[in-house]
């Protein structure tokens, strides 16, 4: 057969923070092949498919010798003579051989790199590109972009509280329009930053490292840059935040905005998001909370998931399981998928498809150590996601992805639909009709 795995290996490659990554390489029997690297997260939800660091001193214990020896060895012994073309067969074989709920043996960053890889390869042997291959000839949506203009938390040394100040353009025609406003967008806050001074640099995922009072400021500077952008905000262009609040747990229910010098309950915590939305134009808010904490999840639902997305991801970790477990006590309208949170496509895609049997949106995510490889471009538009979140408009990690997409949509040609509003649950939908 010509899917047949003829051989797998892998080697260390760096990703965009300078530190190791697994770069994977699939060969077929019918002379195809595929590649992928996994990418690697710095806010990082407890509950995510482990990744096999070396430890020790050599890169700050960061090191993935283990995880490259693993695949070199175990995974390519297990993996020769598979067929790349049944991706639930060839995961079920990396699970499998791994033995561990988590992932934790050979290491999550090992596996997405050879499931994805796997992928890769199938696409190649049936000359399509990944996207389409997806597709398998059923109509799927260009997804619509969320972006960061002003990266914070963990991503830039805590300067803000909230991780993410973001923008989407949900009422744009096509991703190319999308990216054009955001280019806008991007640029006027740079230059606002710089004249009020508070320009302090790159965040990890190329957006404006802000010097910033409270977050309430990052919310002004961020409406109005859209507004000096030419672009009306709340119309045109909406904000949205990834709060991240699992950075900010301190136990014990309560919350700390650092920049703030304030700790909050949960109950507060709801409250103070309930408040911003309320003053400023945000359509999407992920992670209001921290990842054990449903029930706060499940408050902030309450409070304004009629009119805004509310994405779980270090609390659903692309998961289907707690995907459903989430939307059973009423808590979120959409999830985050990140492939290797998951460690394997097939499961990733399970989170993906629990989501939309509710009625969920669901948004493929980057991480915020990525590389070159613009597999999650392909993902989100061949599984029909309707969303994408990259991280910012600079570093030539996050503009491969957007490219990418721009590549896609012009492949399709007139066929091309842009997912715009689509790509949410219902009900905030309809808010931007
Ligand atoms: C997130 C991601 C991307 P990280 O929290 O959504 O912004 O960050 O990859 O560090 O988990
Ligand atoms: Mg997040």
């Amino acid at each position: 057969m010509k899917t047949t795995i003829t051989a797998v290996r892998a080697r260390q490659v760096w990703d965009s923070r300078g530190r190791p990554t697994v770069e994977a390489e699939v060969a077929l029997a019918g002379g195809a092949t595929g590649r992928a690297c996994a990418p690697a997260g710095a806010s990082r939800g407890a509950h995510e498919a482990h990744e096999l660091r070396d430890g020790g001193a050599r890169f700050g214990g960061l090191g993935v010798d283990r995880a490259v020896a693993g695949v070199n060895g175990e995974i390519a012994a297990a993996l020769a003579g598979a067929d790349a073309a049944d991706q639930a067969a060839l995961d079920a074989r990396l699970e499998a051989l791994d033995g561990t709920p988590n992932l934790g043996r050979l290491g999550g960053n090992a596996t997405v790199a050879v499931s994805l890889a796997a992928l890769h390869a199938a696409a190649a042997a049936e000359g399509l590109p990944l996207w389409a291959h997806l597709a398998q000839g059923r109509k799927v949506r260009v997804p619509l972009p969320e972006i960061q203009i002003f990266g914070g938390g963990a991503h830039a040394g805590r300067r803000t509280d909230v991780q993410d100040f973001m923008v989407m353009v949900p009422k744009a025609d096509s991703v190319r329009e999308a990216l054009e406003v955001t280019a806008d967008v991007f640029h006027a806050a740079g230059r606002l930053m710089a004249e009020t001074g508070r320009l302090a640099g790159a965040a990890d995922e190329g957006g404006w490292w802000p010097a910033f009072d409270s977050n309430e400021d990052a919310l002004q500077a961020l409406t109005q840059s859209i507004e000096r952008s030419g672009h009306r905000p709340g119309e045109d262009v909406f904000i949205s935040l990834d709060i991240a609040a699992n950075e900010l747990d301190v136990g014990g229910g309560r919350y700390r905005l650092g920049l703030e010098t304030r700790e909050l309950s949960t109950a507060e915590m709801v409250e103070q998001v309930a408040d911003w939305v309320r003053r400023y134009p945000i359509l999407s808010i992920e992670d209001p909370v921290s990842q054990d904490d449903l029930d706060g999840f499940g408050q902030a639902t309450r409070a304004y998931g009629d009119r805004v997305q509310l994405i779980g991801d270090d609390i659903l970790v692309t998961s289907a399981e707690r995907v459903r477990r989430a939307a059973a006590a009423g808590a979120g309208n959409a999830v985050l998928v990140k492939v290797n949170q998951a460690g394997l496509v097939s499961r990733a895609k399970a989170a993906l498809d629990a989501a939309r049997a509710l009625g969920w949106g669901a948004i493929v995510s980057a991480r915020s150590g990525e590389t070159e490889d613009v597999s999650i471009a392909h993902l989100a538009t061949g599984w029909d996601a309707g969303q994408i979140k990259v991280g910012s408009f600079a570093r030539s990690e996050r503009m491969a992805k957007w490219n990418e997409l721009l590549r896609i949509e012009e492949a399709m040609g007139a066929d091309a639909v842009f997912a715009g509003p689509s790509a949410f649950a219902p009900s905030v939908a309809a808010g931007l009709a």
